[in-house]
């Protein structure tokens, strides 16, 4: 056997792993039963935020029980992700940031800020119309209100990085505004306003219930983009290869893959 013999199947195995590419987009389903953040006064509300992922295209159900009631009680709900963040809900440890301008009693409000070493920045905004980046995370007006929460869409884009973070579990869903002193509305009490929007008291902002997303199925590996083999003249060969591919893969791959193509590129 010649080296020519052997290095062309490695190019078609090559080729057959580059055309694997598209099919290890992220794409997956994923889920988040949301509870009440630690220490926040949100007993008795729950939800749950569903995912689903295709590429960089993501629809989503926003469900929320139990929190502030009424059309004037609007509930911003957020996708967050940090690549240093815990990728978990905030815990009473991290209600740990001296008073904000306006804010008595520190220790009974945990705000969004103190929340994000837990859970990271927003990266989706869970709005109900329009814009779904960052930039709307604040937008009242777009948001569900209420104590009986439940609405889908489906047009949203995210990065492929936030995309695959979500089917990692590293992503968690907040539905944010806490009543914390009772008067059924937000309002400043002893929390102030809004460290994030002066215009908004924290009541509004501050972080009610959270959950982390958790893929419900593994969809993202290229399995489909290997097991094509079947049918063509060459699919003994294609089987080796296969095993051979598995085994560079295995062995953190892609410099061995890149090194056989130059190999047999020179032969
Ligand atoms: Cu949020």
């Amino acid at each position: 056997m010649t080296r020519t013999a052997i290095a062309a199947p490695v190019i078609g195995f090559a080729a057959l792993f580059a055309t694997a590419g598209p099919a290890m987009a992220a794409e997956g389903s994923a889920m988040a039963d949301l509870t009440p953040i630690e220490g926040q006064p949100v007993e008795g509300a729950s939800g749950q935020g569903m995912v689903e992922i295709n590429g960089t295209s993501l629809s989503f159900t926003l469900a929320a029980q139990g929190l502030l009631a009424g059309d004037a009680a609007p509930h911003a709900a957020h996708i967050h992700f940090g690549a240093d963040a815990r990728h978990e809900c905030p815990g009473a440890g991290d209600n740990n940031a001296a008073a904000l301008d306006g804010e008595t009693n520190e220790g009974d409000h945990l705000t969004t800020t103190e929340g994000g070493p837990a859970y990271g920045e927003i990266v989706v905004s869970l709005t109900k119309s329009g814009d779904t980046s960052p930039a709307s995370g604040l937008a009242v007006d777009r948001f569900g209100t209420g104590d009986d929460i439940n609405y889908s869409r489906g047009d949203v884009t995210v990065t492929e990085d936030v995309a695959q973070a979500i089917l990692n579990g590293q992503a968690v869903v907040v539905v944010h505004g806490v009543d914390y002193d009772g008067d059924g509305a937000y309002s400043a009490g002893d929390r102030g306003m809004s460290d994030l929007d002066p215009t908004l008291p924290g009541e509004a902002t501050d972080p009610a219930i959270c959950g982390v997303l958790t893929a419900s199925q593994m969809t993202d590996m290229p399995a489909g983009g290997v097991s094509t083999g079947g049918g063509s003249t060459t699919g003994t060969e294609n089987a080796g290869l296969i095993g051979l591919g598995a085994l560079a893969v295995a062995g953190g791959g892609a410099a061995v893959l890149i090194a056989r193509r130059r190999t047999s590129t020179e032969s």
